[in-house]
């Protein structure tokens, strides 16, 4: 049986991806801040494959640290690792932008997915194999207005994708990147600080891509033979042509 590791599974593409994983009989190391929907997860995935939390947050080291090294042996050999967690904090042009929202943006987006990967890839490199799947996005690809610090740290996330599979290369461990455009979960509702009229209307007047549909992509991506390698995936909503057009049956 496979193991995954899935940071950021308490919502959105990372719960969504710990469902589909574990209905295709992938056993499951789910990490987030929020225990009780963890403590969930694992009482219902829990009846499909043996389930693991671990409740830190991404911007403490040592807190991460600690959590890596406590995996239960069962759950050790990590084959598959989703480097999920990140969200946007703010939508400001960057002469008002909040210094507390940029160290959180670097803080998760970047720093995070780091110190989450060293121990595991070394563990990977160990045994020869691995697949590490980095959550980037369209801001990763293109900066928009007010985007400004997200898609620095989504762009480092694009960078970090390139140079992890560059320093793998030859050890068995596969890198890959998924960088969605609008995808309706929780992020928006994250990103406006609460505001759930404000969030709402980011997914309002054409489909969105749903966390399944990302999760399907991961899916695929993560079960292809051993000698394939599918690097970097952009997935868009249909109505979605880059990351400032968009086109909406309502304003
Ligand atoms: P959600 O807000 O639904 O999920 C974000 C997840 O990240 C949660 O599980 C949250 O868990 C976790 N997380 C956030 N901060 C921390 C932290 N400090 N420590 C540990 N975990 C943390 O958003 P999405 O599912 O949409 O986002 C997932 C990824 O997809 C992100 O990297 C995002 O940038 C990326 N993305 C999203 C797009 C979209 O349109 N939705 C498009 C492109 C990329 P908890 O709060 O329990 O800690
Ligand atoms: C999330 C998509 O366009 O809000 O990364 O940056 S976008």
């Amino acid at each position: 049986m496979k193991t995954a590791l899935i940071t950021g599974a308490t919502s959105g593409i990372g719960k969504a991806t710990a469902e589909l994983f574990a209905k295709q009989g992938i056993q499951l190391v789910l990490c987030g801040r929020r225990a009780g929907r963890l403590t969930t997860l694992q009482s219902t995935l829990g009846q499909q494959v043996p389930v693991h939390c671990l409740t830190f947050d991404v911007r403490d080291r040592t807190a991460t640290l600690q959590a890596i090294a406590s995996i239960p042996e069962t759950f050790q050999s990590i084959d598959i690792l989703i480097n999920n967690a990140g969200n946007a904090h703010g939508l400001d042009p960057i002469q008002r932008g909040s210094f507390d929202d940029w160290d959180a943006m670097l803080d998760i987006n970047v720093k995070g997915l780091l110190y989450v990967s060293q121990p595991i890839i070394q563990r990977m490199i160990e045994k020869g194999s691995g697949h590490i799947v980095n959550i980037g996005s369209i801001a990763g690809k293109e900066a928009y207005p007010n985007g400004n610090v997200y898609c620095a740290s989504k762009h480092a996330v694009d960078a970090l994708s390139q140079a992890m599979r560059i320093d793998l290369n030859g050890t068995g461990v596969k890198v890959s990147q998924v960088c969605p455009g609008m995808v309706e979960t929780e992020f928006s509702e994250v990103r406006f600080k609460g505001d759930t009229q404000r969030a709402d209307s980011v997914y309002k007047g054409y489909d969105p891509l749903t966390a399944e549909d990302i999760a399907d992509l991961i899916y695929f991506m993560v079960s292809r033979p051993k000698h394939v390698n599918i690097a970097d995936v952009l997935i868009l909503p249909e109505a979605q042509a880059n990351a400032t057009t968009l086109s909406k049956t309502t304003p």
